[in-house]
Order: C-alpha cells, then sequence, then structure tokens
C-alpha cells in the first residue's frame, strides 16, 4: 500500500511514524508513506496556501489551485484508488472502515487546516471525507496520523502474531475482553481460574461472554446491529 499525504504542517504529521510498528511496516516495505507539503505547489511570490473567505467571515480558507497541483501531479504518476479529506463534518471513522481503507493500493489523504479547503476541491477531487469525532482538532494531521495508524496495523504481515488484528475490539462488534499476565496473585488480587485450566475452548467460550458483558455494559449501541 502506497499513502500520499497533503498537508500544510509534515512536520506535525512524522514523528508517528518513526516509531514502532509503524516504522517497522515501513522498513519492511508493506507501507509507502509520502509527505507533501502544500506549499510547495503554491502559484504566487507569496506561497499562499489559504485566502480569506468570499462572503465574509473568520478564517481562512485553503486554495483550490495548490491542492490541484499537488493531486494532478500524483495522479500523473499512478492510480489513486480514494482520495480521503480529513475533516470534522466527515463521515465519523469506525472499524468498518478502517478495514476498507486498508484493502486499497494507492490512498492519496488530505489534511484540513484553517477553516478548511474551498468546497470546490471536496467537488471536484475528493471520494471520501472523514472525521475522528465529534470534537474539534487544530488541523486534520493528527486525525491523519490516527487514520493511518489504524490501517497501517490491518496489511498482512504488519502486526508479529497474525491474528491479532482479528482479536481486536470492534473487530466483530464488540469490545475486547479481559486480559492478565504475571502475576498471578497481585496484592490479593487473583487471575481468573479458567485461565489456568489449559482448556481451550473453554477458555475461548470465557472471553466470548467477557467481551459480550462488556460490550453490553459500555457500548450497548454496538449490538444493536
Ligand atoms: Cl479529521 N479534522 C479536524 N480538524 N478536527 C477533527 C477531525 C478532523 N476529526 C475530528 N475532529
Amino acid at each position: 500500500m502506497r499513502i500520499d499525504i497533503i498537508t500544510v504542517l509534515p512536520e506535525l504529521l512524522k514523528s508517528p511514524f518513526e516509531a514502532s510498528i509503524l516504522k517497522r511496516a515501513i522498513e519492511a516495505q508493506l507501507v509507502e508513506v509520502h509527505f507533501h507539503n502544500l506549499r510547495d505547489y503554491a502559484t504566487d511570490n507569496y506561497k499562499s496556501v489559504d485566502d480569506y473567505q468570499f462572503g465574509g467571515g473568520a478564517g481562512m480558507v485553503m486554495l483550490i489551485e495548490p491542492i490541484d497541483k499537488c493531486i494532478s501531479k500524483l495522479k500523473g504518476e499512478r492510480h489513486y484508488d480514494e482520495v480521503i479529506y480529513m475533516t470534522p463534518d466527515g463521515e465519523q471513522l469506525n472499524q468498518g472502515i478502517t478495514n476498507q481503507i486498508s484493502l486499497n493500493e494507492n490512498i492519496i489523504i488530505l489534511c484540513g487546516h484553517y477553516k478548511g479547503v474551498d468546497q470546490r476541491v471536496r467537488d471536484m477531487f475528493v471520494t471520501k471525507e472523514i472525521s475522528i469525532g465529534d470534537y474539534v482538532l487544530s488541523g486534520g494531521e493528527l486525525a491523519a496520523a490516527v487514520l493511518c495508524d489504524a490501517v497501517i496495523r490491518l496489511i498482512p504481515g504488519v502486526l508479529g502474531n497474525e491474528t491479532s488484528a482479528l482479536t481486536d475490539s470492534f473487530q466483530d462488534n464488540l469490545l475486547a475482553p479481559p486480559i492478565y499476565t504475571r502475576p498471578r496473585i497481585y496484592k490479593g488480587i487473583t487471575v481468573p481460574e479458567i485461565l489456568f485450566s489449559g482448556n481451550f475452548p473453554e477458555i475461548e467460550k470465557w472471553r466470548e461472554d467477557q467481551a459480550y458483558k462488556r460490550t453490553q455494559e459500555r457500548r450497548p449501541d454496538l449490538l444493536k446491529d
């Protein structure tokens, strides 16, 4: 998979890709991540990437021209399956959307900044609009990092234990069950006995029951469909 990220703040976005699982995925060439500084595509002498909005009102709007230049250049080099725009008024990210995106070969992620992009960018280029929740961030960069992390860990070979992503919370619309490791007793608090039984079908059943119970208590909305 190849991910091209268009942003006015590449430096804000780079560090999550320089540690742990994302770093290893890039090193193993399971994913390529490229950053494009929108300012490099500015067309005037001031390197402008934004301007005042028509009709008045507070806040700047990202210009269509630098974005068009950047996206057109990329599209001239290869086919893209999606152009994703990170915006608080997009569709709220969930595991289902993340799974779908992870199946793509090449995607562009456009990070919104200031008040966002000129509407014509959305109309002309964007194929998917994503929000990471009902709160406002200063820009789409941190949201793009969240999306990339959630997507990249699903690419086959990225996680050490191949089954690990399948047992995550949300993967089957259930939260994950409680987990334990050493010591067996800590300050008098014990680990559930079943986990030492060696009876793996029973352990699996216990985990499913716990996952269901936890979901019912914390996120009953997930059980509705
Ligand atoms: Cl994608 N962008 C911004 N600026 N704020 C957000 C968001 C995105 N998702 C939630 N809040």
